[in-house]
């Protein structure tokens, strides 16, 4: 009882034999405030302007000669991609934007493979195309092999999906020598975090979707995230103030939950709320940080790329020199044999 004392009740005196009670209130008792799950960004306006800051300086290293970072946003029908496209696009523009159309249908609502640019209020371009994809179906939608081609570079923008003909390598369509501007240098998993558990969407069928261009990524080395979007609908207290997100422990809970299901590390898991109802712009620290970390993703998978590719051109430099050695020495033994002749 909130500062009354035993001692306040019984007066020193426990032979208590009757004891009327008017009220019991739950009252404040000292419970420890919260410990968050995951450290949450400073939720400030001088971290917001530091972090808008760091994403428009980056951009593709140099030597690459490639202007943009290509990040493919790949999930379920209705899971938040085209809305996370607006999102950013939001943030950066300076007003609620609508460039992508989002809605709720059973069959996606986006049909294209279509590249975002984001424009920034000064009226320069992030070094970003964040791509957005209809999204995966139980019956229909995007085939596996398409996924694939998606990954390798080998659809063009804006190349209209068609569940009835599924692309192909002779499609006149088709990038035959996709180069790695063409590739997907980040690869994000949309996820609704409302859906995670089997009786609400997330059916065998759907997981074996997910899994495939999980495991393609793998092989191809691509970074991989996952974007858990409607935290809102998750927890009611997240709805008008994100920066709680990181000490409910539904979020933690679906978070990990999300982990499991694809098998990537809880960090590689971003919750965020998407722009969906509101009319004005909020200081969407949250968003911007994760942005930034996958553009470090990108970052990272052209750092290897370039690595990969100067390594082999030493590989293959060594190689022509040594035969290159072994020719002339063949030869030298042929003069010295052509001499004793
Ligand atoms: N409450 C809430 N609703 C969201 C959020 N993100 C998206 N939505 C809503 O979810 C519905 C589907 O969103 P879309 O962005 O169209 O989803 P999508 O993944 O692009 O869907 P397809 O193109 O059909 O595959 C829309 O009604 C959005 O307003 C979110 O974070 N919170
Ligand atoms: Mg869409």
């Amino acid at each position: 009882m909130q500062g009354v004392t035993a001692n306040d009740i019984h007066n020193g005196n426990l032979n208590v034999t009757e004891l009327e009670l008017y009220q019991v209130a739950d009252g404040q008792r000292n419970r420890s405030p919260a410990q968050p799950w995951r450290k949450p960004p400073e939720w400030n306006q001088k971290f917001m302007s530091e972090l808008q800051g760091d994403i428009q300086a980056l951009s593709p290293p140099e030597n690459t000669k490639i202007s943009d970072f290509r990040i493919l946003l790949l999930g379920p029908v209705g899971s938040g991609k085209s809305s996370f496209c607006n999102t950013v696009t939001s943030l950066f523009l300076g007003r609620i934007t609508q460039r992508s159309i989002v809605g709720d249908s059973i069959h996606s609502v986006t049909t294209s493979y279509k590249p975002f640019t984001v424009r920034t209020k000064k009226g320069g371009c992030l070094h970003f195309r964040l791509c957005d994809s209809p999204g995966l179906e139980g019956s229909q939608g995007l085939e596996a092999v398409e996924t694939n081609f998606l990954l390798d570079g080998h659809v063009p923008e804006m190349y209209e999906f068609n569940p009835s003909s599924p692309l192909q390598v002779s499609d006149p369509d088709f990038i035959q020598s996709p180069k790695t501007e063409d590739k997907v240098h980040c690869l994000v998993f949309v996820l609704d975090g409302t859906t995670l558990d089997s009786t609400w969407g997330m059916t065998t069928e759907m997981l074996i979707k997910l899994k495939t261009p999980r495991k393609l990524g793998n092989q191809k080395e691509i970074p991989q995230v996952i974007l858990l979007t409607k935290l809102d609908l998750v927890d009611e207290n997240v709805c008008n103030d994100v920066s709680k997100a990181f000490v409910s422990t539904k979020i933690e809970e679906m978070v990990k939950k999300a982990s499991k299901l694809l098998g990537l590390p809880e960090n590689h898991v971003l919750p965020v709320k998407n722009y969906n109802r509101e009319m004005m712009l909020n200081d969407d620290v949250n968003i911007l940080a994760l942005l930034r970390q996958i553009a470090y993703f990108a970052e990272d998978y052209l750092e290897n790329v370039q690595l990969t590719r100067s390594r082999t051109v030493s590989a293959r430099r060594r190689m022509s020199s040594n035969s290159k050695s072994e020719n002339l020495t063949q030869s030298c033994d042929l003069d010295s044999a052509s001499e004793t002749i």
